[in-house]
Order: structure tokens, then C-alpha cells, then sequence
């Protein structure tokens, strides 16, 4: 995969959104692998829920590559390329995690790591931010997303700052490349309190626990555990 990575990849520039924010201001571009790209999964659309897909999403074609960033599934798609090294398309090497004393102005490819396969996540949807809920036995659930072709294998959620923590029922995965929902009875304290839940991907990778440990100049791949504050009545 590696090998594949450096000597083989798919150039995607697009001539149909310049930006200026890039330097030179050029078209949106990206680089996948060529295991990637041959891949069953990865698409070239023109319509989406059978309409034809929206301009805001890349009509009139676009590249659908899921499990991985976003910023892979070019929109306005007018050329692919197959070539022996990733693109330098100033997004390339844009969407990278770069090491702490790294200034982003003046990073260059090659000195970050590239983004491509999301990493493993989740988000608490109930109850909501700041919500007020009587203390005892409440239902939490959330979805997690594990990225690449891997699948969630768990996820655990702690209503006492990550001292205890209780598995979830997690739906079991349709295909590697949608969420998994989970929910799981736990029991509030009365007043201020903190819900976090982590999931585990099927290598057993787990979501940092706090957002410092993923911290990177840029901002990016923060997969750090869900919180949640809420508040609850006695
Ligand atoms: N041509 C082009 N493609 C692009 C982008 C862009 O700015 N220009 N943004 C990328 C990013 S960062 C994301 S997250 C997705 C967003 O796709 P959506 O608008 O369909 O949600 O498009 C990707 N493809
Ligand atoms: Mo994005």
C-alpha cells in the first residue's frame, strides 16, 4: 500500500474553481492511491438519491472516494491522471499534519503527513449541547465513523470524566463506508456533568482523549473523544 502510495498515484486538478487562497491560485486537485482509485467503492457521479447531482456538489461530475477525506472527492472534475508521484496541487499537500514547530506558511510537501484514510471518530447527537435533563438513567447515542475499510468495533461512553466507562449497543456496519449508530443507558449526577464516548476501529486504534494530544498547526484530523456538557436537575 505504502509502495503504491509513493509510486503510483491519480492526479484530479479541476480548471473549474480556482482559488485564490492557493499559491499560485490554481484548481482544486488531489491525489488517491491506485489501489484506492481501482477500488469497487470509489465512484464517478453524476447523480445522487437518482437526481442529478447539485452544482454545490460538483456537477457536473465529481469523484466520490469513501473513507477518506473529503478533500479527495473532487468536484468539477476535469482531468484524471495516473502518474508515479502525488500531485502538487497546492491542496495536496494543504491537507496535511504537519509537527508542532512547524510554521503552516512556510510547510512544503512532504513535511506533513498527507491526509487521505479518515481516522476513526464519533459525536454524541442526544442528548444536545447544554441540554437540561433530570439526573438518573438517561439514553446518549451517537454515531462513529471508523474510515478506510475499516469498520467500528465498539464504542464507550463515560458520564463521570472518563473514570468509568460502559459499552454502547453499535449497530453493526452496513458497508465500511457509512456511520455506525450507538446508544447506551447511562446515569447522570445530579448537576453539571460531562459526557464523553470513544470509539475503537477494528485494529483496536481508540480516539485520543483530549484534543491537546492531536493538536497540529493546522487543525486537522482531530479525532479527539466526544465531549459533552450538560446539566442536570436533581
Ligand atoms: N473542485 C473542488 N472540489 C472539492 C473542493 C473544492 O474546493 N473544489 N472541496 C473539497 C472538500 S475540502 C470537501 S470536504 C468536499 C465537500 O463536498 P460537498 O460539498 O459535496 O460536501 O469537496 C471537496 N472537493
Ligand atoms: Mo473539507
Amino acid at each position: 500500500m505504502l509502495n503504491n502510495e509513493v509510486t503510483t498515484r491519480l492526479r484530479r486538478p479541476t480548471g473549474a474553481d480556482v482559488s485564490q487562497q492557493a499559491a499560485p491560485p490554481q484548481p482544486f486537485g488531489g491525489s488517491i492511491s491506485v489501489a484506492k482509485a481501482t477500488s469497487s467503492e470509489v465512484l464517478l457521479a453524476w447523480a445522487m438519491n437518482d437526481q442529478a447531482l447539485p452544482a454545490a456538489h460538483g456537477a457536473p461530475l465529481r469523484v466520490v472516494v469513501p473513507g477518506w477525506i473529503g478533500a479527495r472527492s473532487v468536484k468539477w472534475l476535469q482531468r484524471i491522471s495516473a502518474q508515479a508521484e502525488p500531485t502538487d496541487n497546492y491542496f495536496q499537500a494543504e491537507y496535511s499534519v504537519l509537527p508542532p514547530e512547524a510554521d503552516p506558511e512556510a510547510a512544503g510537501p512532504g513535511d506533513g503527513i498527507t491526509l487521505g484514510p479518515v481516522a476513526i471518530h464519533c459525536a454524541i447527537l442526544r442528548p444536545g449541547k447544554n441540554d437540561h435533563l433530570p439526573s438518573g438513567p438517561t439514553e446518549v447515542s451517537g454515531f462513529a465513523f471508523a474510515g478506510d475499510d475499516r469498520t467500528v468495533a465498539r464504542v464507550d461512553v463515560s458520564a463521570d470524566h472518563g473514570s468509568t466507562w460502559t459499552s454502547t449497543d453499535l449497530d453493526p456496519p452496513e458497508n465500511p463506508w457509512t456511520w455506525q449508530h450507538w446508544r447506551a443507558m447511562v446515569t447522570l449526577p445530579p448537576g453539571e456533568a460531562e459526557l464523553i464516548a470513544r470509539a475503537w476501529d477494528s485494529t483496536a486504534a481508540v480516539q485520543a482523549e483530549s484534543p491537546a494530544t492531536v493538536w497540529n498547526p493546522r487543525g486537522y484530523a482531530n479525532n479527539a473523544a466526544a465531549h459533552l456538557h450538560i446539566t442536570c436537575c436533581p
